[in-house]
């Protein structure tokens, strides 16, 4: 059993898809061990994200997700971390494949809907990040 933090992303929750989203992550199968809706602290953003922070995007970036109210998530199950990725698709929409939530819902790079950890040391970060320990189910 695996562990990773999922979000939905500024412009998910804007457009009304964390419901489709939601939909997709259960009929999956994956457990749902932790959700909540919040606006993100521009330190938690820039913590996040991190590793772009010499980007030239980095800016835009934590501005966007800061926005507005995200969906934060921590889902469990087996091979959860690559498994949630390959329902995202691809970072860029335009070369996400037919069937993943950013082919199915973007059409831009910089608001792609979701976020998904990308190795287990991310996710154990980020899930400490964004949920205290309480807030998990066991
Ligand atoms: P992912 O979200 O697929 O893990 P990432 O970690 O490389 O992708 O980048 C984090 C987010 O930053 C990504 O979802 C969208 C944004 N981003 C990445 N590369 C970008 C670029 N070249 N221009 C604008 N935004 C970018
Ligand atoms: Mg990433």
């Amino acid at each position: 059993m695996e562990r990773t933090f999922a979000m939905i992303k500024p412009d998910g929750v804007r457009r009304g898809l964390t419901p489709e989203i939601l939909a997709r992550i259960q009929r999956k199968g994956y457990r749902v061990v932790g959700l909540k809706q919040m606006v993100i602290a521009r330190e938690t953003a820039e913590a996040h994200y991190g590793e772009h922070s010499e980007r030239p995007f980095f800016g835009e970036l934590v501005d966007f997700i800061t926005g507005g109210p995200v969906v934060a998530i921590a889902l469990e199950g087996e091979n959860a971390i690559a498994g949630w990725r390959g329902m995202m698709g691809a970072t860029n929409p335009a070369s996400a494949a037919p069937g993943t939530i950013r082919a199915d819902f973007a059409t831009t790079m910089g608001e792609n809907v979701t976020h998904g950890s990308d190795s287990s040391e991310s996710a154990a970060r980020e899930l400490g990040l964004f949920f205290a320990e309480g807030e998990l189910l066991a």
